[in-house]
Order: C-alpha cells, then structure tokens, then sequence
C-alpha cells in the first residue's frame, strides 16, 4: 500500500472546515430568552404557561406526561421532537413510549403560537418549555429554560428501543447510557427521582417483583412489606390493566419533591431500577444525600437544563415543524 499523501491545499481545507465547525458551535447555541422580540409583541413563553397552567388546573397529571415526554425525546437523537412524529415507524411506536401522553397539550400550544408567529417556534422548545411551566405548578423551583433547539426530521423506533431501558437496567448501565448523554450520576438520579415523583406505573412493569422475582416464586426480598402487600392488592397475578403511584409517598404523589428518595430509602420502590438506586454503591449516598437534605429542590433543575441541552440541533439545523406531527 502507499502511503496516502496530503496536500497543503487539503491541510487547508480542513482547517477551514473545523474553524466554521467550531464558529457554527459557538454560534448556535442554545439560550435563555431565545423567543424575545421574534413573535411580534407576544411573550412565547408566557402563551405557553396559560395553556399549561390551565390545563394543569383540569388535569395534575399532565406533569407526568410532560417530564416523561421530554426525556424520551431527548434521549432518542436528541431534544428534537422526533418523538412526535407519527408514522408507522416512528418512535412511538416503541413499546416504552406505548404510554407517553400529552401530545394534544403540545398540540395545543403549537396551533396557538402557529396562528401568533406562522413558522418560529419548534415543537422540540415547547416541549422544554412546557415542561418547565409544569414542574413550576408541581410545586419544583421555577429555572430559566433555555430555547433555540429545531425540530428533527427523522424518528425511528429501532433508535427509541436502543436508548430506553427498561425498568430492570442494572443501576451501572443506566449510568453508561445517562454518561453517554452528557448526564452524569449525580444528574441520573436526580432525573429518576424528580420523573418518578410523579406519575404512574402500570402493573405489568413490576408484576414479577411482587409475585416470581427472578423465577424464584417468591416476591423480590428488597420490597417493603408493607408496601408489598398494597401494590399486590392493586395488581392480581394473573396481570390486568392498573398502575400505581410511582411515589409511594402518601400525599406526595403529584408533587415534585423529594419524597421519591424518601420512600426508596424505605424499599417502597415500584420499579427495580427505582429501588436499586437507593442501594447501589455507585448512587446510594447520592440518594440518601437528596432525601436528607434539601438540595433536591436547587438541583434538580440544572439537572433538567442539561437533559434538554442533549443532542440539540440549532442555528440552521433541523427546521421548525409547522406541525409537531409531521416534517414540513
Ligand atoms: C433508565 C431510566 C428510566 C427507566 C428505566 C424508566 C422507566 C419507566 C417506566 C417503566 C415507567 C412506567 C410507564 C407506565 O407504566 O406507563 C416510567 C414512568 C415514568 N417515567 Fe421513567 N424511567 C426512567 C427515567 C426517567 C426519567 C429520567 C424521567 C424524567 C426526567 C422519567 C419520567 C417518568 C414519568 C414522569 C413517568 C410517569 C408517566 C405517567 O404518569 O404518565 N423517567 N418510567
Ligand atoms: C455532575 O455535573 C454537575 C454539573 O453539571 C456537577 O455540579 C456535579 O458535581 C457532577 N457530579 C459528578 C458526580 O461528577
Ligand atoms: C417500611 O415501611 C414502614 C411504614 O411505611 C416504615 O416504617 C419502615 O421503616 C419501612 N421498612 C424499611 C425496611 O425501611
Ligand atoms: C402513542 C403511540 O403511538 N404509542 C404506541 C407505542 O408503541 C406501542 C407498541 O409497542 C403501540 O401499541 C402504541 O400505539
């Protein structure tokens, strides 16, 4: 083989290619306050918090759908609003997005900014925005949400089975597909613990941990007893259609708080992964760190700012989708 030979004139082209590359970057990033000024005299933001807020005042249970909406956007290509796409390949069609709801409020809020500004906001912004509005009325600290993403193009439901795991991902291959994001520990258990504040889990996601753990025919050990015996009252062996709070904190269940690391560390865990967090090496103190403390409350957004800052596409990326359901 020869050896192949470079020429200054190809040195230079890739130089140019890298300084654009790192220029575009630095250009098209996300920001706070993206939207100002670019919808005549409306406030973006705020035409999104009346719709949430109002459908929050009919339905608490919208702030479920919404924090479990943005992560499997975010974590299949990236904030992009892929998953909103239909089709009958998409990413909705894989089995762990069979239960994301809240596409009508997305809905909602897009028809309304289509008829204010045609063509400015993307479907991948309101998601993060109405997020946020949402776990503001949840009772989590109000954080400045940054704005700026483009709507993907594609969705693939073979890309959605890759990136979310199911409820029985050991706690370490959960922690290599959150470092794989730009999420670090610290941010994987914060992101469990505030989506699994709130929301439901159908029984069908823990059945065998209350009646065959690991084929042993018994229960899984790790569970509360007490909380045992609750959850197989709502959800009979033979299997059946019912969920359960995933905080099994009294009161607590449509809060965004703590409470979630307070009952994990009682073992009343719904979902395996959610219990073994509270006892692996690698995310207990950080467990118990949240639950004792009050630094839930100031962390959990940064957290949330980083999950949708994930794979992003911006500038000229992507484009901004007139309908959330299809690309232009
Ligand atoms: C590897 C990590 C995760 C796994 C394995 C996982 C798994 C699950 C499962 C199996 C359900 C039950 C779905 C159902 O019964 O319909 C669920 C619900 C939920 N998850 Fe996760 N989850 C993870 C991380 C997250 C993160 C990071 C968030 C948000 C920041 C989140 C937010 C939610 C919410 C809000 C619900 C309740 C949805 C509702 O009430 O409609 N999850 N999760
Ligand atoms: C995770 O990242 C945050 C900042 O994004 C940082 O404050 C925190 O110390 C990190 N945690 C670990 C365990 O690296
Ligand atoms: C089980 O739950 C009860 C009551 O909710 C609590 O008092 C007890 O400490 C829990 N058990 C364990 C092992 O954490
Ligand atoms: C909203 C949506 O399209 N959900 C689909 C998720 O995937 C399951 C199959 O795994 C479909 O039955 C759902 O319709």
């Amino acid at each position: 083989m020869t050896k192949a030979r470079v020429s200054p004139c190809s040195w230079m082209f890739a130089i140019v290619i890298l300084c654009m590359t790192l220029f575009g970057q630095s250009y098209a990033q996300l920001k706070v306050g993206f939207y100002f000024n670019k919808c005549g005299t409306n406030n973006v933001e705020q035409v999104i918090f009346d719709i949430v807020t109002a459908a929050f005042q009919n339905d608490r249970t919208i702030v479920a759908a919404l924090l479990r909406m943005h992560f499997h956007d975010c974590f299949v290509r990236g904030c992009d609003a892929s998953l909103l796409l239909d089709g009958s390949t998409s990413e909705k069609n894989a089995g762990a997005n069979a239960s994301v709801r809240g596409f009508e409020l997305i809905d909602a809020c897009k028809a309304r900014l289509e008829q204010l500004c045609p063509g400015t906001v993307s479907c991948a912004d309101i998601i993060a925005i109405a997020t946020r509005v949402a776990v503001f009325q949840a009772g989590g600290r109000w954080y400045n949400v940054e704005t700026g993403r483009r709507d993907g193009t594609i969705s693939n439901v073979i890309e959605a089975q890759n990136n979310l795991p199911g409820p029985t991902v050991p706690v370490a291959n959960a922690i290599t597909l959150f470092n794989s994001k730009g999420l670090n520990v610290t941010d994987f258990v914060l992101l469990l613990g505030g989506g699994h504040t709130v929301g439901v889990i159908h029984c069908n996601f823990f059945l065998d941990r209350l009646y065959n753990f690991q084929n042993t025919g018994r229960p899984d050990p790790s569970m509360n007893t007490t909380t045992l015996t609750f959850l197989q009252s709502q959800c009979p062996p033979q299997g059946s259609s019912n969920f359960v709070f995933a905080d099994q904190t009294r009161g607590s269940e449509f809060r965004v708080d703590k409470a979630f690391y307070d009952a994990i560390r009682q073992r009343k865990g719904v979902l395996q992964l959610d219990q073994r967090i509270a006892q692996d090496t690698l995310t207990a103190s950080t467990v118990n760190r949240l639950s004792l403390t009050g630094d839930f409350t100031f962390q959990f957004h940064a957290a949330m700012i980083k999950l949708g800052r994930v794979g992003v596409l911006t500038g000229s990326q992507g484009q901004i989708r007139r309908n959330c359901h299809r690309v232009n």
